[in-house]
């Protein structure tokens, strides 16, 4: 494993990098304001909260609209003719279309409400793969995938005798392109990406790398998790098959998530779960199922929860993913080069093309350790694994921690990280 300072990312340039100055509506003390959570304070500390890959808070639109669905509009969708019924289905259908307006899908049916990344992934491994994989075809994953795009196609290998092969990546955690080239061939059935690596930053070149994949007529899906609430997804220019992520990385509520799908195979798949709405007609004989995009919403849904998730993509849309990218870019140029002055501090995940996440590993202090040590400054980062376990192994580290900021986090926030670090240090000098 190479040793990274993180020089790399001074000069780091993404296509998302804009020379535009930042639109006023951007005002990061303002922005602070509409978090509560931000406020919380820990051991009598404020709370620095550098954990937003695994949630992010919510700002007050998203917890009021909660509020006043359960307190007055509380109500089953789809089903009822009564009043209360009627606005509840409207509100609900009214945050698919804000979906569909978010990632530039063509059509409102292509948006399915799931319960979340995990649960969209396991739905097209289920529905698309075990339907139209069969022993011999071959899937197409990265070695950096969350456990979430790794384990249902596994599942699907094992039932179908499918074949997974994973694409290897560099020393700096990026992926290794040729081998992907070299992967795709007749047999390529099927490949599943992540956008951005929740446990290295990068941002993979998904666009060019479903280009190729199409070149093979090969159905590709992007696992969007750590993307959507970093830049601007547009399925039609991604020109992606699937697009699975969550409303709760996305300032949106959890239990709630989206799978986007062309039409084309969407219609062409069967439904994952049968129960209420996924139903045309039902007799004991035959049933028939409904069309899209309900035949993939078995059962009552998150309606809260889909609702809050509109309200969620409004506040992310006002506050506009080019200023969150162009200010998160600054923070992750700050904190690389702050953690990089740090001795010791080895960065885990220094792609030229990244996201604001800062993975590290101290040669004398365990994740763990650190992670509670820092935690006793207010500081809230993660430890472990991150569900990307082949991730430590390709790096030889049994765990790293991380820092995983959002647009509401501040450069000071990253002094006081880096300050705990050093304290942590001390006490293990
Ligand atoms: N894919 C990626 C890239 C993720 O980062 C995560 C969650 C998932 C899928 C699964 O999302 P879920 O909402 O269905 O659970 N990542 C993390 C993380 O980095 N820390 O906690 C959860």
């Amino acid at each position: 494993m190479a040793r990274n300072d993180g020089k790399e990312n001074k000069t780091a340039k993404t296509e998302q990098k804009t020379s535009k100055p930042m639109s006023t509506s951007f005002n990061i003390k303002k922005i602070r304001k509409d978090f509560p959570n931000l406020t919380t304070t820990v051991r009598g500390r404020p709370l620095v909260y550098l954990d937003n890959a695994a949630t992010t808070f919510k700002p007050n639109s998203v917890i009021e609209t909660l509020e006043t669905y359960y307190k007055n509009e509380c109500s089953n969708v789809h089903r009822g003719v009564h009043f209360l019924s009627e606005q509840a289905t409207k509100d609900f259908e009214a945050a698919r279309q804000k979906v569909r307006d978010f990632i530039n899908a063509k059509k409102t049916e292509e948006i399915i409400f799931t319960k979340g990344t995990t649960n969209s992934i396991n739905l097209v491994a289920q529905s698309y793969g075990r339907t139209f994989l069969k022993a011999g075809d071959e899937i197409i994953i990265s070695h950096m995938e969350h456990h979430s795009n790794i384990v249902p196609w596994q599942m699907l290998c094992e039932e179908k005798g499918c074949v997974l092969k994973v694409i290897p990546i560099n020393d700096q955690g990026e992926l290794m392109m040729p081998e992907f080239e070299k992967f795709l061939n007749p047999k390529t059935k099927f490949v599943a990406l992540v956008y951005i690596s929740n446990s290295l930053g990068t941002i993979n070149p998904v666009k060019k790398m479903i280009a190729a994949a199409h070149r093979l007529k090969v159905p590709v899906l992007i696992d969007g998790a750590q993307a959507v609430n970093h830049l601007k997804v547009d399925v039609q220019e991604l020109d992606c098959d699937f697009l699975a992520f969550s409303g709760h990385k996305l300032f949106g509520p959890t239990g709630v998530g989206v799978l986007y799908g062309k039409a084309k195979y969407l219609n062409a798949m069967p439904p994952m779960e049968g129960g209420g709405d996924m139903i045309a007609s039902v007799t004991f004989e035959k049933t028939t199922y409904n069309i899209l995009p309900y035949k993939f919403e078995a059962g009552t849904p998150s309606i809260a929860g889909v609702i809050g998730l509109g309200a969620a993509i409004d506040y992310v849309q006002a506050v506009g993913l080019e200023n969150i990218f162009t200010y998160e870019q600054e923070l992750l140029a700050y904190g690389t080069k702050l953690l990089s002055k740090i001795s010791d501090l080895q960065l885990i995940g220094t792609a030229r093309e990244k996201a604001a996440i800062l993975a590290f590993i101290l040669p004398d202090i365990h994740p763990h350790d650190l992670g509670t040590l820092v935690d006793r400054e207010g500081v809230a980062i993660r430890t472990g694994h991150h569900c990307t376990m082949p991730v430590m192994q390709r790096f030889n580290v049994p765990a790293t921690a991380r820092a995983s900021l959002a647009f509401y986090n501040t450069k000071e926030e990253i002094d006081v990280l880096a300050a705990a670090i050093l304290k942590a240090k001390d006490v293990f000098a």
